[in-house]
């Protein structure tokens, strides 16, 4: 069994920052889970463009309020405490977040743990194993 504490990522390789969100990750694919999972602060009045074209992604909004936008079709649903919203097309979008907002997330495959977005708001693919 793991048992791991947010305690023991804050300040290491694990806490990953970027312009608009800092992503604690609890759980990597190191762990042989097959998903990763995070525990994500989004700062507050923030735009976050995202394109997760080898994952897929489930995000739990355990605090805050912002809106979360679908590019292909336009459609923007509220996301606040409570709220899950799972990426199972792959979908180009984009988070707005009007409060800071602290989200639960789960990565399938898992990440490696350094990722950071590129250009197109993804993850690289992770690498098969043996690599
Ligand atoms: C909500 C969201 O996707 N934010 C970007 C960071 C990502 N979830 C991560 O790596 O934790």
């Amino acid at each position: 069994m793991i048992v791991r504490s947010l305690d023991q990522i804050l300040g290491t390789s694990s806490e990953v920052s970027a312009k608009t969100w800092t992503s604690r990750r609890l759980l990597l694919a190191s762990d042989r889970l097959g998903f990763s999972l995070h525990d994500t602060i989004i700062h507050a009045g923030t735009h976050t463009r995202m394109w997760y074209q080898n994952h897929l992604e489930a995000v739990y909004c355990v605090s805050g309020e912002g809106t979360v936008e679908v590019l292909k079709t336009g459609e923007k649903f509220a996301i606040r405490e409570g709220t899950v919203y799972a990426l199972d097309q792959h979908d180009e979008h984009v988070l707005h977040a009007e409060t800071q907002m602290r989200m639960i997330c789960v990565f399938n495959p898992p990440l490696l743990g350094g990722e950071v977005h590129d250009e197109n708001g993804a993850y690289p693919a992770a690498k098969p194993a043996g690599d």
